[in-house]
Order: structure tokens, then C-alpha cells, then sequence
């Protein structure tokens, strides 16, 4: 069994690549939910969204999240009542969150709902939430003080300044059944490319798992998420840098050495090696930019064999 921890669209990318070369049943990816949000009464797991609709091949590749051909009637609608609609909802995506609350409501666990939803898309990996119970991460900004996750990264653009971050609940949660077996059983445990501080780190921060993780270090690799000390997409470089690590190879090594033992860097940074090691990592060069079938595959057996 494969293991790997997720994010969203790095994680997705991850995983695709990972099916290219694995069956399905070989392969289990344990989920953040830090930035999932309850709105207009629907319960909204965005990364478990993007990672099942990109390995159903129905993924918004314009956006990286929500469904392809959608259309946006309900906004629209929701938009001209003065409701809020800075966070968007597609059509087609509103069936999702639709149907998971409503069973979540009926008292089935994420988790049960989740595994429908990925058998009814067509997807025949496992991913199980990091956790069932309720996390939320939050940000204490300079501008408009603490912002949850959507706030922070949809309304206001992750264009602000951040001081701190803080998964609440953390703590008090217990990962989902089958979590920490899924690490301690996996023949390697893959850290997806996301985002370390708020796709990887509430994961982290879950009782149990950094332990786990440690004991099996050396099985653990890691996918930087940054090319030439910048992210693809999303805010990893400027988080890093406001937080005290640098956003280069060698922060990123920094921030798992502990729990990984080598991390995976893309060609353009061969140069970054020798500064990776310094940390106690050892360092695979090769392509990640996962832009087609052939980098995909490549990196996935890199990532399995290398
Ligand atoms: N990201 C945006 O930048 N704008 C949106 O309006 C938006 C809506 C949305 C709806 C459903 C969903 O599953 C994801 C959505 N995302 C949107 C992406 C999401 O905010 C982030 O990419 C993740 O939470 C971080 O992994």
C-alpha cells in the first residue's frame, strides 16, 4: 500500500500520477480538511472535492477546483438576493455539498459519504479524512485580524499579511479510523506536493501523526511544492517567508527532516542538493511539474522506486 498525505490541487496532480503506474486499490490518500466550511448550510470539503473529481478526469483545469462545464445559475440567482456569493458554487459542484450534508445530517460519518462519492465518480482509490472531528484553521492577519481559511484565501486573495496560523481543534481531534494504520502499514508514505504550512501542517498537527511519521522515516518521502522558490499556485512561498522559513529547497527540508527522509526537488533547482542535505535529507533531482502523462508517470516511479 501507498500512502500519501493531501493537500488539494498539488495532492490531486500527485495522486493521478501515482494511478498511472499503482492500481487503485494500492493507493490511499489521507486528506487535510483544516479548510473546510460550513456555508449557506452546506458542509464544503474542497480538497476531497478536487481530488475526486481530478482522478474522475472532471475537474475544472481552468480554475484547479470545482467540476468542468459547470454553469452558475444558483449564484447568479444568490448574488442578485444579496447573498453571500464570494465563494463559488458551481451548479453541478452544489450536488455535492447537497448530497453530503444531507447524509451527514441522516448521521452517516465523511468518511462513509466520501467513499460514495468516489465510487459514484468512477474513482477506485481510498482517501480517508485526516480527521472526522471539527478543525478549522485560522489565520491572525495584519489587516483584518484572524480570518478563517476561506476568508483568508478566497475573499481576501491570500493577499495579507500573515502573522500566524493556528489549527483549532487540533488537539482534542483524533485522526479518522484508518489513518494512522494507512501510515504504519504503508510500503511508503508520499508527502504530495501542497502546501506544507496549511495543506500538510494540519495534518500534521493531529495527535499521533508526527509519531507515526517518525517511526517510519525513512519510508517517508517528500515532493517540494516550490519551483525556483516559488509555488505553482496558491500562497506556499509567501506563507513560508512570513513564517520563518525560507521559501527554498532547503526550507522545505527543514520543515520535514524530522518526519521524512528524502525530498524530491525539480530539475530547476538541481543546484539546491547539496543545501537539502545540509539538513540531513537525502535529495532526488527530476522533473515535478506534473504538465502531462510522461512527467507524471516519471515522477511517480521516481517517487515509488527512487
Ligand atoms: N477557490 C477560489 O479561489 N475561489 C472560489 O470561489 C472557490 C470556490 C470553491 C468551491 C468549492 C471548492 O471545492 C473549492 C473552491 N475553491 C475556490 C478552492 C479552495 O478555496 C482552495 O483551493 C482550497 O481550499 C485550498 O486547497
Amino acid at each position: 500500500m501507498i500512502t500519501v498525505l493531501c493537500g488539494g490541487v498539488g495532492a490531486a496532480k500527485m495522486l493521478r500520477a501515482l494511478r498511472l503506474v499503482v492500481d487503485g486499490s494500492e493507493l490511499t490518500g489521507i486528506v487535510n480538511n483544516g479548510d473546510d466550511l460550513t456555508l449557506h448550510g452546506l458542509r464544503i470539503c474542497p480538497d476531497l472535492d478536487t481530488i475526486t473529481y481530478t482522478l474522475a478526469g472532471l475537474n475544472n483545469q481552468e480554475t484547479g477546483w470545482g467540476l468542468t462545464d459547470e454553469s452558475w445559475r444558483v449564484m447568479k440567482e444568490l448574488s442578485e438576493l444579496g447573498g453571500a456569493s464570494w465563494f463559488g458554487l458551481g451548479d453541478r459542484d452544489l450536488a455535492t455539498h447537497l448530497y453530503r450534508t444531507e447524509r451527514l445530517r441522516q448521521g452517516d460519518s465523511l468518511n462513509e459519504i466520501t467513499r460514495d462519492l468516489l465510487a459514484h465518480f468512477g474513482v477506485d482509490i481510498t482517501l480517508l479524512a485526516a480527521t472526522q472531528d471539527p478543525i478549522a484553521t485560522v489565520f491572525e492577519t495584519v489587516e483584518h485580524g484572524n480570518l478563517s481559511f476561506q476568508e483568508y484565501f478566497v475573499l481576501h486573495h491570500h493577499d495579507v499579511v500573515v502573522t500566524s496560523i493556528d489549527i483549532l481543534g487540533a488537539q482534542k481531534a483524533r485522526p479518522s479510523q484508518g489513518v494512522l494504520e494507512a501510515m504504519a502499514n504503508a510500503e511508503r508514505i508520499v508527502i504530495s506536493p501542497s502546501n506544507p504550512l496549511i495543506s500538510i501542517g494540519p495534518i500534521l498537527a493531529l495527535p499521533g501523526i508526527r509519531e507515526t511519521l517518525m517511526a517510519r522515516r525513512s519510508d517517508v518521502v517528500v515532493i517540494s511544492p516550490l519551483i525556483g522558490g516559488k509555488a505553482l499556485k496558491g500562497p506556499a512561498d509567501r506563507l513560508m517567508e512570513e513564517l520563518g522559513l525560507s521559501a527554498t529547497s532547503r526550507g522545505v527540508a527543514s520543515y520535514y527532516r524530522e518526519i521524512a527522509s528524502t525530498l524530491i526537488i525539480d530539475n530547476s533547482d538541481s543546484a539546491d542538493r547539496s543545501s537539502v542535505e545540509a539538513e540531513g535529507m537525502r535529495c532526488i533531482v527530476t522533473p515535478t511539474i506534473m504538465s502531462d502523462d510522461v512527467v507524471s508517470a516519471n515522477l511517480a516511479e521516481v517517487v515509488l522506486h527512487g
